[in-house]
C-alpha cells in the first residue's frame, strides 16, 4: 500500500510535468514550432530570384534541439528562402511578443560574403509578416536575426560565421501600428548548405514595466 502511495504520487509528479509542458507547448503562436509532428503546417516560399538554387527542407532526427525532431534546410547555393508557419495570428499594435527558435549549420554551411551590388546577407532570420485591413503595413515586416537584432523591412546585416552549435536568437518585439495580422516564418538570408532549427516559439507576454518617469510620491501644487 506504502509503495502503491509513492508511484502514485510519482506518476502526479510526472502528470503534473507533462501537463505544464502541454501548457507552454499551448501558448506559442507557432504551431508545430518543435517539428515533433514532422514537416505538418510547414511550407516553402522561395522567391524569384533564389528559384534553380534546389532550396528545400524536411525534418530529421539528427542532434534535433529538443525531442526527437528538428527542421532541415538546404539549398545548393548562396539563395534566400523561408519555411512558413500554417497560418497567421491577429496582433495589435503596442502588443510585445517573445520570439525564439535554435538555430546550427553544417560545418560546410556559409553566408554570402559582402558583396557590391548584392543586398546584404542576415543568415537564419524570423520573419513576422506584417498586414492590417489585408494589405503590408507601412514600414515593412518585422525581423528577428542573429545577435537577437530586431530589424524593420529589411534584416540586419549578419557576416560572421554560422553557428555550428545550437544557438538561440531570441527577442521581444513591438507591433508597430497599423498591424491585425503577423505571419511567422523562418528565412535563410543569404545561405548556401545545410542549417537546422528546432523549437520556433512566439508567445504574447505582458508590455514592459514602464520606467517610472513620473515619481509615485509626486507632491500636488
Ligand atoms: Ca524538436
Amino acid at each position: 500500500m506504502r509503495q502503491h502511495g509513492k508511484f502514485l504520487a510519482a506518476a502526479l509528479l510526472l502528470f503534473s510535468a507533462y501537463a505544464g509542458m502541454q501548457n507552454s507547448a499551448a501558448q506559442s503562436l507557432v504551431p508545430n514550432g518543435g517539428f515533433e509532428s514532422g514537416i505538418s503546417g510547414w511550407s516553402i516560399f522561395v522567391p524569384d530570384e533564389s528559384q534553380g538554387k534546389n532550396c528545400k527542407f524536411d525534418v530529421v532526427s539528427t542532434e534535433p534541439h529538443s525531442g526527437t525532431n528538428c527542421v532541415r534546410l538546404q539549398s545548393d547555393d548562396f539563395a534566400r528562402y523561408a519555411i512558413g508557419a500554417g497560418s497567421s495570428f491577429p496582433v495589435q499594435p503596442g502588443e510585445h511578443y517573445r520570439v525564439s527558435i535554435w538555430i546550427r549549420a553544417d560545418a560546410a554551411a556559409l553566408i554570402r560574403p559582402k558583396t557590391s551590388g548584392m543586398p546584404p546577407a542576415a543568415g537564419p532570420v524570423i520573419r513576422l509578416l506584417l498586414r492590417g485591413a489585408g494589405s503590408d503595413t507601412a514600414g515593412g515586416h518585422l525581423f528577428i536575426g542573429m545577435g537577437n537584432t530586431v530589424a524593420r523591412d529589411t534584416p540586419s546585416e549578419w557576416s560572421a560565421p554560422l553557428p555550428k552549435d545550437w544557438t538561440k536568437i531570441e527577442a521581444v518585439v513591438e507591433i508597430p501600428p497599423g498591424a491585425d495580422t503577423a505571419f511567422p516564418s523562418l528565412f535563410c538570408w543569404w545561405t548556401n548548405g545545410t542549417l537546422y532549427a528546432d523549437d520556433f516559439e512566439i508567445e504574447k507576454i505582458a508590455a514592459p514595466t514602464a520606467s517610472a518617469s513620473t515619481p509615485p510620491n509626486a507632491p500636488t501644487p
